[in-house]
């Protein structure tokens, strides 16, 4: 049985090695990507027992995620794999202050095959917390269906819901994204949003406004992801918390955003002040953002200790994983 499960699609990455437009860049690294992919492996090492729920091709990406997470510590055992199908992809290009743009190839991928039969009921609602996202939503109507169906089986069997808005207009239009995402948001009990989130959901609302919009629908947790700015938490059992976050090299924020949501929901579960776990998350999301691409830079819980112990202690002004 593990604590935490997530939903959604692995994307292979190739991560740009040079700054500017994907048409000039040569040189690129192979790493891996996909959000709610992203989220299971930071969970993993961060020390909690995760699961995965997705299709994958039968191709050599399809293997290379497999031994990802065999290697993390995420079990595949529900990974179905699509022999006839391929696993999907994405290209990093980098641009100014560890911004990004993101190219896909993933129409018509495996995970966008996903259904609501291929989700064993008992394996679900044995978790604690479900975890999935905008994207997971966004990429086809049978995925979308799965996630509906997912959030409604974890809700009727008393499993905790997740999610991360993750807003991306290139996957589907703004308009639909804004009904399906607020619709789900009601439905859920622990919210992340970026503040390109919140400005695409609730556009010129303040940051604290947005948390209390959120909770007036119904979760008991939002999390706004400031990136530098830390993070701004809003619960139903007390007022906000802003927590300032981690001074960094910056060189690729992908994927610091899934490792903030993983790092932060471990914590919460293990009953860290909320606080102290918005602390931990920013730390988490600040070291991911120091490296190219979305996994090889996710910290492993002790490098973020010792990180913070040598911020707090002075000992060195920031964080490096390349
Ligand atoms: O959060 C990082 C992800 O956006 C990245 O890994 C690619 O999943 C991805 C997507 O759909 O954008």
């Amino acid at each position: 049985m593990e604590e935490i499960l997530a939903l959604g699609e692995p994307l292979v990455e190739f991560a740009a090695e040079q700054r500017g437009r994907l048409s000039s860049v040569t040189a690129f690294r192979r790493g891996w990507g996909g959000d709610t992919s992203n989220f299971v492996v930071a969970a993993a090492r961060m020390g909690a027992s995760v699961g995965y729920i997705t299709r994958l091709g039968g191709d050599e990406f399809g293997r290379s995620f497999l031994n990802l997470w065999r290697k993390e510590g995420v079990d595949a055992s529900q990974v179905i794999v699509d022999h006839d199908g391929f696993t999907g992809l994405y290209f990093i290009a980098l641009e100014e202050a560890g911004e990004h743009d993101f190219t896909y190839y993933r129409s018509g991928a495996a995970a966008s095959r996903l259904q609501p039969q291929d989700m064993d009921p008992a394996y679900l609602g044995a978790a604690r917390v479900f975890h999935t996202s905008g994207i997971s939503q966004a990429i086809s109507d049978s995925t979308r269906a799965t996630v509906d169906a997912a959030v409604d089986l974890a809700k009727s069997r008393g499993v905790l819901v997740s999610y991360d808005a993750n807003v991306r207009p290139k996957l589907w239009p703004l308009a639909t994204a804004q009904s399906v995402i607020k619709a789900t948001i009601s439905r859920t009990d622990v919210v992340f949003l970026s503040t390109e989130d919140a400005e695409y959901l609730y556009g010129g609302m303040r940051a604290e406004d947005v948390a209390n919009h959120v909770l007036a629908a119904g979760p008991r947790l939002v999390v706004l992801k400031q990136g530098a700015g830390g993070c701004l938490i809003g619960s139903t059992e007390g007022a906000p918390i802003q927590v300032p976050g981690w001074q960094v090299q910056v060189l690729d924020t992908t994927g610091a955003g899934d490792a903030f949501d993983a790092a932060f929901l471990v914590e919460w579960m293990r009953g860290t002040p909320l606080e102290k776990a918005g602390r931990f998350a920013n730390a988490v999301g600040a070291l991911t953002s120091t490296g190219l691409g979305a996994v090889h830079p996710i910290p492993t819980r002790a490098r973020v200790e010792v990180f913070m112990t040598q911020v707090e202690t002075g000992t060195t002004k920031g964080g490096s994983t390349e």
